[in-house]
């Protein structure tokens, strides 16, 4: 089998059970309660933007009927998170970002996972014995946004390995591969070792790849470090961290990358190891 071997079916089937499971809530949770206006204003307003495209570009039957069978795919394959967060969730972040303080943030996306290994700082992420590519050491503080180092800080971190593939939404790295919950010190430090990660392609065996691939667009994220960092009293920040000299930064099919959040990693001597060093800021707020 190729390298794209069952990508859509495993990502978006576990994709989607974690986001059945309630576990992509983790930046707010509804009240339950549904103002008639506003539905009307953010459904009317997302219709009439499907309705303009038909008006506009002549839409005929056929297209219509492979729209139809294109979300019927989406369904099929579990590939509704991926879809949403590579094409719609960073608009979100953007106007949740408008009423946030501290360190720039970005979008959370599909593979986030609850459950995986609690460690302490200096901490190892779980990698295999001979964990492909270059070691990486990410290192910082958290604190208030007065500069008050936050005691009882941790750091969740995941990412790809150096192919560029994630532990639980792809068959090749095992369980918890490269993925942790990161306990500070007193002083809300963090020193995580890991490996660098690789730039992703969405899976390119989906409906989402494969749209993607029909308008001629760039299936590629750069490579990124997923953050979760959290404090007790603050708002949990949700980042990404990129790497300078990615060829597909600015063009990241996510829309998730920003200027603030790009790391260039220096060699610390220690063989082919890099190290990079970025503090976090959290506003006060609800945990
Ligand atoms: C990813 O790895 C990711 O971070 C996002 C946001 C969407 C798809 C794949
Ligand atoms: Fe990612």
């Amino acid at each position: 089998m190729t390298t794209t071997e069952a990508g859509a079916a495993l990502a978006g089937a576990n994709a989607t059970d974690s986001a059945r499971a309630g576990l992509s809530n983790l930046r707010g949770q509804g009240t339950g309660q549904a103002d008639p206006a506003r539905v009307s204003a953010v459904v009317g307003a997302a219709l009439e933007g499907i309705r303009a495209a038909i008006r506009d570009n002549k839409v005929t039957y056929e297209e219509f009927d492979a729209f139809k069978q294109w979300l019927i795919a989406v369904s099929d394959t579990g590939e509704w998170p991926l879809f949403l967060d590579v094409y719609l969730e960073f608009e979100v972040e953007k106007v949740a970002a408008q009423t946030q303080q501290g360190s720039v943030g970005t979008i959370l996306g599909p593979f986030w996972l609850d459950g995986q290994a609690q460690l302490t700082t200096p901490a190892t992420l779980p990698m295999r014995d001979d964990e492909p590519g270059t070691p990486m050491i990410l290192a910082g503080q958290v604190t208030d946004t007065d500069g008050t180092p936050l005691r009882g800080a941790t750091v969740d971190i995941w990412h790809t390995d150096d192919e560029g593939w994630y532990s639980g939404f792809a068959s090749k790295p095992p369980a918890g591969n490269l993925r942790g919950v990161v306990a500070c010190d007193d002083e809300g430090r963090f020193e995580i070792h890991t490996r660098k990660p690789a730039p992703y392609t969405i899976p390119l065996d989906g409906p989402t790849g494969q749209m993607t691939q029909a308008a001629g667009w760039s299936p590629w994220r750069p490579a990124h470090i997923h953050l979760l960092v959290a404090a007790p009293g603050h708002r949990t920040l949700t980042s990404q961290l990129f790497f300078t000299g990615d060829p597909y930064l600015g063009n990241d099919v996510a829309s998730a990358d920003k200027p603030e959040l790009t790391l260039d990693p220096q060699p610390t001597g220690n063989g082919d190891e890099v190290r990079s060093d970025r503090d976090f800021v959290l506003e006060p707020g609800q945990d």
